[in-house]
């Protein structure tokens, strides 16, 4: 109760951070299509909080759709400013996770539209990363927002996938761009188990869609991912998730 007290203030005082961390090309290793924005909250007393704890006491007590709407409109306006600051350099696209919370919200595609026209962002460099367990929820009101989304050029990502309960069936008739190779999968990869990221990124490419690792650690991950096809690869290897100031160092220096 009191972390949620604490996160209701932190809100307000706009005391939460984004961290992004950096998505990478497979074929051309000096591109950056992506970064995923990461939401972090920096307690006062308690120090770092864990956003698989927050988000869900977010969701759990109505304060989702505003910590969601500070993490859409932070993302967006940092991404407006990588551009001016490194021009073509900045990353193509900033990825916002999306709680299943908000995408059942009738205001959802609304909102975003909103942001993107106030913080003056391309729709087309704005990627919202959705699981499959908020899709299985009012399925038609899901598909019908995605597809509104995609119709003002937000691309859609299915994150962690393979992980929940989506049908195959249902799959293909989802409003998505990218499948995200969950990262458990790709640590199976690494103990001599590719079957599952295997079927994951045939399964993207036989819907023409791309598909991203995650959770990438070891370079001899990334040698089994390019054998496979896939097309991203995010993890530690390349960069945690960073601050903004750090994002355009490693940039600059990695790069
Ligand atoms: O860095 P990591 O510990 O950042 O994230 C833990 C979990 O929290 C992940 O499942 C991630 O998708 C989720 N998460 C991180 N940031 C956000 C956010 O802004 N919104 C939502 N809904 N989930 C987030
Ligand atoms: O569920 P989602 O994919 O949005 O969450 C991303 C989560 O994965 C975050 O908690 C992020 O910090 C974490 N993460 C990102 N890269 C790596 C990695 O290479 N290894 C591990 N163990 N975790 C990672
Ligand atoms: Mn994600
Ligand atoms: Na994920």
């Amino acid at each position: 109760l009191a972390l949620t007290l604490d996160l209701r203030e932190a809100l307000k005082a706009g005391s939460l951070r984004v961290a992004y961390q950096p998505v990478i090309s497979v074929s051309d290793p000096t591109a950056l299509p992506a970064v995923e924005a990461l939401v972090r909250w920096d307690h006062p007393e308690r120090g770092p909080v864990s956003p698989d704890h927050f988000v869900k006491i977010a969701e759990a007590n109505g304060l989702i759709e505003q910590l969601g709407l500070f993490v859409l409109e932070e993302a967006c306006s940092q991404l407006v400013r990588w551009c001016d600051e490194l021009g073509t350099a900045a990353p193509q696209k900033v990825n916002v996770n999306l709680s299943a919370i908000q995408l059942s919200s009738r205001a959802v595609v609304d909102d975003v539209a909103r942001v993107l026209a106030r913080t003056g962002l391309p729709a087309t460099r704005l990627c919202l990363e959705v699981t499959e367990t908020a899709l299985v929820h009012d399925r038609e009101a899901s598909r019908d927002r995605l597809l509104r989304l995609q119709a003002m050029g937000v691309s859609v990502a299915l994150d962690d996938f393979g992980t929940g309960y989506s049908s195959l069936a249902y799959l293909r008739q989802l409003p998505v761009n990218y499948l995200k190779v969950d990262r458990s999968f790709v640590e199976e990869l690494h103990r001599g188990h590719p079957q599952v990221a295997s079927a994951v990124i045939g399964l993207a490419h036989s819907l023409g869609l791309s598909a991203v690792a995650e959770g990438v650690e070891h370079p001899e991950q990334v040698e089994a991912l390019a054998a496979l096809g896939a097309d991203l690869v995010q993890g530690w290897l390349y960069g945690r998730a960073m601050t903004p100031a750090d994002l355009v160092t490693w940039r600059r220096e990695v790069r």
